[in-house]
């Protein structure tokens, strides 16, 4: 039998969790990463004195040494040493896979190309409020390992598609994919591929929570048995199962819902009102934040909720008490009649549409957008659309400025700078009472901050500094 040998690989947030891990469990692992360099390594091997940590391109012949490759998410798992190292028989595995091996409770887990950080944290609010204990982690910050310290009664995990890829025992007590959009096509050789990864979200979960209004989320659950779909666009679909509940969904829906399942429940909107299988829950009107896309949040959340027995008294009450989340079309300052919002976390097209579309539906005047970033590979051609609608000004920054500028409508002249100081006092002389001006970039943050949080912070400091 070949001697067990473990390399981590990636030694960010995620490859040093699981060196604690390993090292809790007396299992003997080494480390590579592929930059050159990591601002970690210090502090990494002040804790780790005996680990071998090996910088730079990964060696092919090394990796086919070991017996299981950890790897992170931020490495794709098609770079040529590690795709040699699996058709040589090493198992590849990813952080989720190692937590869902060692989890004891039940895990309620969350993708999609936007909401999930959001549904995510409504989900362990809910969870809070009903009396459990919950450990809440993933791509939302807290790696899933961290988070076996502790004893909870349920685990919410914030899923990316990274992280998808490399898990094959999920396993979910309930899962959702709450929408697929066109993200990380830096990663992924076509759009398919990357739907493909987050569906993998449902395998063999007890309950697969369903967006019935975007059909590539809910290719894989088709095949649960246990579903609850959600919709905040076809009322019919939630009126349906309270009148046939023998015939619950069909026609538009046929697919989603087969015949033979054997459990099938919808949150919907209807008049205004979330509603359960058409019985209403709460009014739009009773909620901090209206929008549709809040909405939609919501219902995966409750129906993520109802499925683990979460008190429904405790899901409303989160519900009707819930502001938001920083960074997220935040409001920052009102001056001069003009909004000032932060959305530093639309780090995609999809995200920034619905954050444009939303405000800019609310607002008497137009948006002044500032946008721009790594743009991932995306194809901005989408984002004319929104912008042309709901903008007055758009102000670029970052690499891919140009791209997106490409795009933009005629009626719009781009304003590229250099620095987001700039971009706030350009906004701040074009803006109008009425107006707000928006952050929201529809591209990564990190070619030019440490993060999105950093670039949202330092938004809002500009804005306050502003007089
Ligand atoms: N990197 C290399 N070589 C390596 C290792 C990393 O170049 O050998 C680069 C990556 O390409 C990336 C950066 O280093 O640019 C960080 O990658 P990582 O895998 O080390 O990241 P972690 O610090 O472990 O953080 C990861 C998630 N990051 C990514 O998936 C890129 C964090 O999600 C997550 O919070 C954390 O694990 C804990 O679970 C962040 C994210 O941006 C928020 N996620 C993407 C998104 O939401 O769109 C998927």
């Amino acid at each position: 039998m070949k001697h067990e040998k473990v390399i981590i690989i990636g030694l960010g947030q995620t490859g040093i969790s699981v060196a604690r891990f390993l090292a809790q469990k007396n299992i003997d692992f080494s480390v590579c990463d592929t930059r050159d360099s990591v601002t970690n390594l210090a502090d990494f091997q002040a804790e780790f004195p005996d680990v071998l940590v090996c910088l730079g391109k990964l060696d092919p012949e090394l990796l086919k040494s070991a017996t299981q490759l950890i790897v992170s998410p931020g490495v794709a798992i098609s770079t040529p040493a590690i795709a040699e190292a699996q058709q040589a028989g090493v198992e590849i595995i990813g952080d989720i896979e190692l937590f869902v091996r060692h989890c004891a409770a039940p895990i309620i887990a969350i993708t999609g190309s936007n909401g999930k950080t959001t549904t995510t944290t409504l989900v362990s609010e809910m969870a809070k409020a009903s009396g459990f204990r919950v450990g809440m982690g993933g791509n939302i910050g807290t790696p899933a390992l961290d988070l076996l310290t502790s004893d909870y009664n349920f685990f919410v995990l914030e899923l990316s598609s990274f992280q998808l890829e490399t898990t094959t025992s999920l396993r979910a007590a309930a899962a959702v994919c709450l929408n697929v959009s066109d993200n990380h096509m830096d990663r992924y050789n076509h759009f398919q591929e990357y739907v493909a990864a987050k569906n993998t979200i449902y395998h063999d979960s007890k309950i697969s929570v369903i967006n019935l209004d975007d059909p590539p989320a809910w290719e894989t659950a088709t095949l649960s048995k246990n579903k609850i779909g959600f919709t905040v666009k076809d009322p019919e679909v939630g009126r349906l199962m309270r009148s046939k509940p023998k015939e619950r969904l069909l026609a538009s829906h046929k697919q989603a819902y087969r015949r033979d399942s054997e459990n099938q429940h919808c949150f919907s909107l209807i008049n205004n009102q979330l509603c359960y299988d058409g019985e209403a829950w709460l009014a739009i009107a009773d909620l901090p934040i209206k929008t549709k896309h809040h909405c939609a949040n919501l219902l995966a959340a409750f129906a993520l909720g109802s499925s683990c027995n979460f008190k429904k008294e405790a899901m409303l009450y989160v519900a009707t008490s819930f502001v938001g989340i920083p960074h997220r079309c935040q409001t920052v300052a009102e001056k001069n009649g003009v909004m000032w919002i932060n959305d530093s976390k639309a780090t995609t097209i999809a995200a920034a549409t619905v954050a444009i579309e939303n405000i800019g539906a609310t607002i008497t005047g137009k948006i002044i957008l500032i946008a721009g970033g790594d743009g991932k590979g995306a194809n901005f051609t989408p984002f004319a659309k929104p912008i042309s609608e709901y903008c007055r000004a758009v102000i670029l920054l970052g690499r891919d400025a140009e791209q997106i500028s490409a795009i933009l409508p005629n009626s719009i002249k781009p304003i590229f700078l250099k620095t987001l100081a700039e971009a706030v006092t350009q906004a701040a002389i074009l803006a109008e009472a009425g107006d707000a001006v928006l952050l929201s970039p529809a591209c990564a943050s990190t070619d030019m901050f440490k993060n999105f949080v950093e670039r949202g912070e330092l938004f809002i400091k500009y804005v306050k500094q502003m007089k």
